[in-house]
């Protein structure tokens, strides 16, 4: 008499709860993917207020211009002063325009950064009157 003596090899395939291993990458936060620093400037005759702005390298800003008179511009060089023939730009628009128009009430959002420290001279690129030419400020990109 046969006897089959059938021994089930239940391998209980022992579910491996291994703990799921929490990886707590830590994530550098980058400037790009960071809300901008905003910075309220007003136009007026016939300065900029403030007239010195600073800002730190690699920060994303946004500067808010509003012309509260009437109708002005704002074109900030994208090249630091000082710099000799052949300097790249050391300021990045996210969406560049050579002359900003500021007409009066409007707020105007101009988004960049400073990736090289330096002074950047900004003026009033619309004809305003008399004092046109002395509406002038700096934007300094601080290290
Ligand atoms: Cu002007």
């Amino acid at each position: 008499m046969k006897s089959h003596l059938r021994i089930p090899l239940v391998i209980a395939a022992a579910a491996l709860a291994a703990p799921a291993a929490i990886s707590q990458e830590a994530k550098p936060l980058k400037p790009f993917n960071q809300p901008p620093q905003v910075i309220v400037v007003t136009a007026a005759e016939f300065k900029f207020t403030p007239p010195v702005i600073h800002v730190k390298e690699g920060q994303n800003i946004q500067l808010q211009v509003t012309a509260t008179d009437k109708t002005h511009g704002i074109r900030i060089n994208p090249f630091p002063e000082g710099g000799g023939a052949g300097t790249p730009p050391g300021l990045e628009f996210l969406y560049g325009e050579d002359c900003y128009k500021l007409k009066k009430g409007e707020t105007v959002k101009i988004e960049l950064i400073g990736h090289t420290p330096g002074t950047y001279a900004f003026s009033c690129c619309k004809a305003c009157g008399s004092g046109h030419k002395r509406m002038k400020g700096e934007l300094i990109v601080d290290p």
